[in-house]
C-alpha cells in the first residue's frame, strides 16, 4: 500500500498499516491542552529525549498541562516549522536495535514558533501565564560561556546587540528571550519560569543560572535578583543517541510501516534523564516516565560527570581519530580491534579512577553497556555528527579528565592521543591525504593555529576561552600530546594506535 502522509487525519490508518504495530498519540491536543512547556531548539535530541517523556506522560497519565510550544532561534529552524506545520506538528521516533525497528508517531509538540517570523510573540509565549518551563537544547555554543573564566562573554556581538534596551524586542540570541519574557513576568506579578537546559554540558543548569544572572545584571538589577532568587534553574544529565536523519531513514520509515514523514528521528532504545528537583512554577510528574528526579544538586553531578566523561568522552576518542583514519560511522570504528581496545583501556584505566562512586551503579556495567551502545549498526551513527563542533564538546569531555589526571599523577596517555588526535583534525585533512569540513564555529581560529603550531599543541592551547592554564603549563601533558601529533601526523593513525594499547 502506498504511504500514508504523517498528520492528525491519517493517525487512525497510520495506526493499522503495515502490521499494526506503530504506536500513535491518543490523546487531546492543541486547544484542548496547555502548552506548559516551550522548548528552544527543537532538533533531533529534543524530539527523541525530552518530548518522548512528555508523550509518555500524556498518553499514559493524562498530563493536559505540559504540551510542548517548539520555538526556533536559527534561520536553519525554518525547516523544521515548515516540516512540523505540513505534519500537524506530529512526528515518527524509530528506535533501532538489534531487535529490530520500532515506530512511533510523538504528538506533545502542539505548536511552533519560528522566531525569524515574530520574535514578539515568542516572547509572549514564553511570558504567559499557562508557561511554566522554558526548556533549552541550543548546543554549548549558545550559552556564550567563557571555560577558562567561567563568565559570560559579554563582548560576543550577539549579547552586545542584546544588551541594548533598543533591541528588547527583537533579541536574538536565548538569553535576549529569556530576559525579555522574565522582566514581563514579573511586571506582571507572575513566577518566573523554570529554565531547564537538557544540554549536554557539566553543571547546565547552574551555568544557565549565572549566564542569565550575568546578562540580566546588564540590563536591570532588580529584575537580575528577581531572576537570582526566585528563578529555577535545574541541573541534569541528559541522555539518548540519536543521529541525524538521512534519507535512507525516510525511506526505510515509507518501506517497513508505510508513514510518509518529511523528518522521523532515529535512536536507540536507550534513554536516560537525571534531573535536579528545582522548579519555579511547577512540573508534570516526570517520575511516572522513569526520570531520575533527585532531590541533591551533588547527585546530579556525578551522573553527568560519569556521562559527559565515559560516553562522550569514548564518543571524541571514536569520532576525532576514526574520521583520521576514514571511517564513517561510529559502529564501523569499533568494529577496528585497535579502536576498541582503546576506547575501553580509556574508559577502564584512565578515567573510571577519577570518577566518584555513584550508590547503586556499577561503573564496570556502565562501560560494557557503552561498548554496547556504541557498536549498535543498526542507528548508523555518523563520525561529522560526533566531530560537530568539537571546541565546546574537548574542553568538557576530555581536558577535564587530563587536568585531574596532572593533579593525580594518574595514566593520561590516551587521554592525550586523543586531544592531539582533534589538533591534527582541526586541519581537515584525513590520514589519506582527503580534505573534510571542519564543522566548527571557532574554525578559522583553529585552522590558523593549527597551521602554525604544526605538532606543537601549545599554539592551540593558548585559546584561553577554551583551555585552562594548568594544561597549558604542564609539561608531561604538553610532551604527550606533542608526541601523539607528531607520530599522527607522520605515520597515521591506524600505525599510531598501537603504541596507545596494552
Ligand atoms: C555526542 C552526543 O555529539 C556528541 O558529541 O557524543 O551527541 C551523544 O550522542 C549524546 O550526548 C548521547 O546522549
Amino acid at each position: 500500500m502506498a504511504p500514508l502522509k504523517l498528520n492528525s487525519k491519517n493517525l487512525p490508518q497510520i495506526a493499522t498499516a503495515g502490521d499494526g504495530n506503530v504506536q500513535v498519540p491518543t490523546y487531546k491536543r492543541d486547544g484542548a491542552v496547555k502548552e506548559g512547556i516551550v522548548h528552544v531548539g527543537v532538533g533531533g535530541f529534543h524530539r527523541a529525549h525530552l518530548a518522548v517523556y512528555v508523550d509518555q506522560l500524556m498518553q499514559k497519565h493524562g498530563v493536559t498541562d505540559y504540551a510542548i510550544c517548539g520555538v526556533g532561534l536559527q534561520p536553519f529552524d525554518a525547516t523544521m516549522r515548515d516540516v512540523l506545520r505540513e505534519q500537524d506538528h506530529l512526528y515518527t521516533v524509530i528506535e533501532r536495535s538489534a531487535k529490530g525497528s520500532f515506530a512511533h508517531i510523538v504528538g506533545c509538540i502542539n505548536s511552533y514558533l519560528f522566531a525569524p517570523d515574530d520574535r514578539e510573540a515568542v516572547i509572549a509565549k514564553m511570558a504567559h501565564p499557562d508557561t511554566h518551563i522554558v526548556s533549552l537544547t541550543i548546543t554549548e555554543s549558545g550559552y556564550y560561556y567563557n571555560e577558562n573564566t567561567h563568565e559570560l562573554i559579554s563582548e560576543h556581538p550577539d549579547i552586545q546587540f542584546d544588551i541594548d534596551p533598543a533591541n528588547e524586542k527583537t533579541p536574538r540570541t536565548t538569553f535576549g528571550f529569556l530576559y525579555a519574557a522574565l522582566a514581563r513576568r514579573h511586571k506582571a506579578g507572575l513566577k518566573p519560569f523554570t529554565v531547564m537546559s537538557c544540554d549536554n554540558m557539566q553543571k547546565n543548569g547552574s551555568i544557565t543560572r549565572h549566564m542569565l544572572h550575568s546578562f540580566a545584571l546588564l540590563r536591570d538589577p532588580e529584575v537580575a535578583k528577581w531572576i537570582y532568587e526566585q528563578g529555577a534553574f535545574p541541573n541534569a544529565m541528559v541522555d539518548r543517541i540519536t543521529p541525524q536523519t538521512s534519507a535512507a531513514d525516510k525511506t526505510a520509515l515509507a518501506k517497513d510501516f508505510s508513514i510518509e514523514d518529511a523528518w522521523p528521528v532515529v535512536t536507540e532504545p536507550f534513554m536516560q534523564w537525571v534531573i535536579e528537583d528545582q522548579f519555579s512554577d511547577g512540573r508534570p510528574p516526570f517520575e511516572k516516565v522513569g526520570v531520575q528526579v533527585v532531590k541533591n544538586v551533588h547527585d546530579v553531578e556525578q551522573f553527568e560527570k560519569h556521562k559527559l566523561r565515559l560516553l562522550n568522552g569514548s564518543h571524541s576518542a571514536i569520532g576525532y581519530p576514526g574520521q583520521m583514519a576514514g571511517f564513517k560511522y561510529v559502529h564501523e570504528v569499533m568494529e577496528n580491534p585497535l579502536f576498541r581496545k582503546l576506547v575501553w583501556q580509556m574508559m577502564q584505566d584512565e578515567v573510571k579512577p577519577l570518577l566518584p562512586d555513584i550508590p547503586g551503579v556499577n561503573i564496570d556495567d556502565y562501560c560494557e553497556t557503552l561498548m554496547g551502545r556504541f557498536s549498535n549498526p543498526t542507528i548508523m551513527d555518523q563520525l561529522p555528527r560526533i566531530c560537530l563542533n568539537a571546541s565546546g564538546k574537548i574542553p568538557q569531555f576530555i581536558m577535564p579528565s587530563i587536568a585531574e589526571a596532572i593533579w593525580v599523577t594518574g595514566p593520561f596517555r590516551r587521554l592525550c592521543f586523543v586531544a592531539a588526535a582533534w589538533f591534527c583534525y582541526v586541519k581537515g585533512v584525513d590520514d589519506s591525504g582527503n580534505k573534510f569540513e571542519v564543522n566548527d564555529p571557532l574554525v578559522e581560529e583553529l585552522q590558523t593555529r593549527a597551521h602554525a603550531g604544526g605538532t606543537n599543541p601549545l599554539e592551540l592551547l593558548q585559546m584561553k576561552n577554551l583551555f585552562g592554564d594548568d594544561l597549558r603549563g604542564d609539561k608531561r601533558f604538553l610532551d604527550e600530546t606533542a608526541k601523539a601529533m607528531e607520530d599522527i601526523t607522520r605515520d597515521g593513525v591506524l600505525k599510531t594506535l598501537p603504541k596507545y594499547l596494552d
